[in-house]
């Protein structure tokens, strides 16, 4: 059996006390241990930020690259070994920002990922900045005069691309967060799970207690999640009430099935020729 001591590092944790991510990363490991999956056949991928620290905080396969790479590293990853459960985590500025074009085509590819967005509004690591998806009006040290930029809504944005998995969480509500986490790492395709993460040193605005006053359980307002346009209008709805769970799922064919030479296993285990490969390589110096 998976416990949590088998996802247990002994390192220091580097984020604020109090800081929403320590529930994500429970959250994660909870919903791995419900699916009896063990660390080495995890990958989490990460960029760059307090988001993309977690991984360095869990026993288990990891890449740390790029601000705003995580989508292409770990689609590589995913096609090179397709039988490891493949997990990226990732803050709003680097999914919706830098790595917006990537997310935009890795849900049209769907890949079987799931991609963990620490959605704290801002840019925590660099110590506050405005991120895609801050309040307008929000103040900050550099929007001085408040943010006058529309936020993007990265679920009515996944909808409308027909992604076959969109889900928002919140880091205050670890039980329901393991759930959904649960059902997208279940879930064959691409999952996106949106999580509200306070991030209590540089958002003062979106702080744990004003959204534990908006939030509501879609799976308790007897909501079901087959339908693309409730699902598109439940994502619109923002500010007194803010929808939390899955509110998109759809079967599709993932990208995995459209390579043949995947069906018999992962490419990491086939015989190499490297000989082919040296060639390859000279051709290109
Ligand atoms: C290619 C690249 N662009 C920009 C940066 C600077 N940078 C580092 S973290 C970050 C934003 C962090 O915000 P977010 O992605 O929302 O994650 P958080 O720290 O809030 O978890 C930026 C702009 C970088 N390190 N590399
Ligand atoms: S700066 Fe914000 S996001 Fe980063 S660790 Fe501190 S509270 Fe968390």
């Amino acid at each position: 059996m998976v416990t949590m001591e088998d996802y247990h590092l002994d390192t220091e944790i580097e984020w604020c006390p109090g800081c929403g991510n320590f529930g994500i990363l429970k959250s994660i490991k909870k919903a791995l241990i419900n699916l009896g999956i063990s660390p080495h056949e995890v990958l989490i991928v990460s960029g760059i930020g307090q988001a993309g620290k977690l991984p360095h905080y869990m026993k288990c396969n990891t890449f740390n690259g790029l601000h705003g790479r995580t989508l292409p590293a770990a689609t590589a990853a995913k096609l090179t070994n397709h039988e490891l459960t493949v997990i990226t985590v990732s803050g709003d500025g680097d999914t919706y920002g830098e790595g917006g074009n990537h997310l935009i085509h890795t849900i049209r590819r769907n890949p079987n990922i799931t991609s963990i967005v620490h959605d704290n509004q801002i840019y925590g690591l660099t110590k506050g900045q405005a991120s895609p998806t801050s309040e307008v009006g929000m103040k900050t040290k550099v929007q001085t005069h408040g943010v006058f930029n529309t936020p993007l809504n990265p679920l009515a944005l996944a909808i409308a691309l027909d992604c076959s998995f969109v889900a928002r969480g919140f880091a205050g509500n670890i039980e329901h967060l393991t759930n959904i986490l649960t059902e997208a790492i279940q879930h064959r395709g691409f999952a996106l799970v949106d999580i509200l993460q306070p991030c209590v040193s540089f958002n003062k605005l979106n702080t744990f207690k004003w959204y534990a006053e908006r939030v509501y359980r879609l799976d308790e307002d007897g909501y079901i999640p087959d339908n693309r346009i409730t699902a598109f209008e439940r994502a619109l709805e923002w500010g007194e009430k803010i929808p939390i769970g899955v509110f998109y799922k759809k079967e599709k064919a993932i990208m995995e099935d459209g390579f043949s030479v995947l069906k018999d296993g992962a490419l990491i285990k086939k015989q190499k020729n490297h000989s082919i490969i040296e060639e390859l390589i000279d051709s290109f110096i």
